[in-house]
C-alpha cells in the first residue's frame, strides 16, 4: 500500500508491513501522530510507540497490543485503532475532546521478536525470544515479568513454561522499556493492555485477592465498557479482578501499573472464547476492533471526566 487508506485492515500483516503502516500514518498526519522508539527488543528490533498528541504537557493514556505475540487479533486491532484515531479526530466530538486534553500512546507490536517468530517459525509463540542460560528453552512470559508479586505461585520458575517469569523482574527489554517510559512520563492516567482470547475485561489484582482500593469504580466502569462493546455485535464479555475472574497471575503488567498509581489499569482479552482461539479468522479482525474501540472509548472518556 502507498497510504494508510490503501492498507488492508481485514487481513493479518507481518512486522515489516506493520512498521511501514506506522511510518505512513505518521507521514500523513504529522500534526497529530509521531513515532517514539522506547527501546529495542532482545533481537534489536525497535520498540515503536505511536504518540497521538495535540498539545504539550498533557496527561497520557497508554494502550498496548501484542505483548503475547501469538495473539494476532490484538496487533491487527491496534492498527485499526491507530487509523480510527486519525480518522475521528476533529469529527467525533468525544474522541476530539479526549485528544484535546490527553495524549494517547499506542504500542502495537509490544513483543516484536516473538511476533516475527510467529510468522517465520511457530505461529503459537507467546513469550519473548531471549535464550535462558542453562536451558534449551527460549523466552520469558512478558506478562509475568513485572515487579508486582513477581515470582509468586501464579507464574512458573521453569524456563520451559509458557508462564516463565524470567530471572528477575523487568529482565526483558520489552518490559523494561515500558517501565522506563511509564516512570519518565510520570503522568499516565490509564493503562490498557490488550490480549486475546477469552472475551474478558479485567482489572487488578492478579497477585492478591485483596481488592484494589478503587475496586468499586473499576468494576462499574468495566461493566459500562463491556455494555458498550456488546451493543455493536452482541459479543458477551465477563469482567472482574484478574484473580477472581481467571486465576492467580503474578508479575502482570496492569498490577505493576496500578501499583504505580495509574488508576485505570485494565487488561482486555479479545475474541473469541475458544472456537478459534489465537487463530481467529481474519474476517473477525475489523468487527473485533470496532467493538473493542467502544469499550476503550468508554474507559478513556471516564478517565477524562475523573
Ligand atoms: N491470558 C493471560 C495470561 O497472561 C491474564 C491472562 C491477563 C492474566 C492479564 C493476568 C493478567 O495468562 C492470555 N491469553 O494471555
Ligand atoms: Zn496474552
Amino acid at each position: 500500500p502507498r497510504s494508510t487508506d490503501d492498507f488492508v485492515y481485514t487481513t493479518y500483516h507481518d512486522l515489516n508491513s506493520i512498521y511501514s503502516f506506522m511510518d505512513m500514518l505518521v507521514a500523513e498526519n504529522s500534526n497529530l501522530v509521531s513515532k517514539i522508539v522506547i527501546g529495542k527488543s532482545y533481537e534489536s528490533r525497535p520498540l515503536n510507540v505511536l504518540k497521538f498528541s495535540t498539545g504539550a504537557n498533557r496527561p497520557g493514556i497508554w494502550i498496548d497490543t501484542g505483548i503475547h505475540s501469538r495473539e494476532w487479533v490484538t496487533q491487527a486491532s491496534g492498527i485499526w485503532f491507530a487509523k480510527k484515531i486519525v480518522t475521528d479526530y476533529g469529527r467525533d466530538p468525544v474522541l476530539t475532546d479526549i485528544l484535546n486534553n490527553y495524549d494517547i500512546f499506542l504500542e502495537i507490536v509490544t513483543n516484536p521478536d516473538g511476533f516475527a517468530y510467529t510468522h517465520s517459525s511457530d505461529r503459537m509463540w507467546r513469550k519473548t525470544r531471549k535464550p535462558n542460560p542453562g536451558s534449551s528453552c527460549v523466552g520469558v512470559d512478558p506478562n509475568r515479568n513485572w515487579d508486582a508479586g513477581f515470582g509468586g505461585p501464579g507464574a512458573s520458575s521453569n524456563p520451559c513454561s509458557q508462564t516463565y517469569h524470567g530471572p528477575s523482574a523487568h529482565s526483558e527489554s520489552e518490559v523494561k522499556a515500558i517501565v522506563d517510559f511509564v516512570k519518565s512520563h510520570g503522568n499516565l492516567k490509564a493503562f490498557l493492555s490488550i490480549h486475546s482470547y477469552s472475551q474478558m475485561l479485567l482489572y487488578p489484582h492478579g497477585y492478591t485477592a485483596t481488592p484494589a482500593k478503587d475496586q468499586a469504580e473499576l468494576h462499574d466502569l468495566a461493566r459500562k465498557a463491556i455494555t458498550e462493546l456488546k451493543s455493536l455485535y452482541n459479543t458477551a464479555y465477563t469482567f472482574g479482578s484478574i484473580i477472581t475472574t481467571i486465576y492467580q497471575a503474578d508479575g502482570v503488567t496492569v498490577d505493576w501499573t496500578y501499583d504505580q498509581g495509574i488508576k485505570y489499569s485494565y487488561t482486555f482479552e479479545l475474541r473469541d472464547t475458544g472456537r478459534y482461539g489465537f487463530i481467529l479468522p481474519a474476517n473477525q479482525i475489523v468487527p473485533t476492533a470496532e467493538e473493542t474501540w467502544l469499550a476503550l472509548m468508554a474507559i478513556m472518556e471516564h478517565t477524562k471526566n475523573n
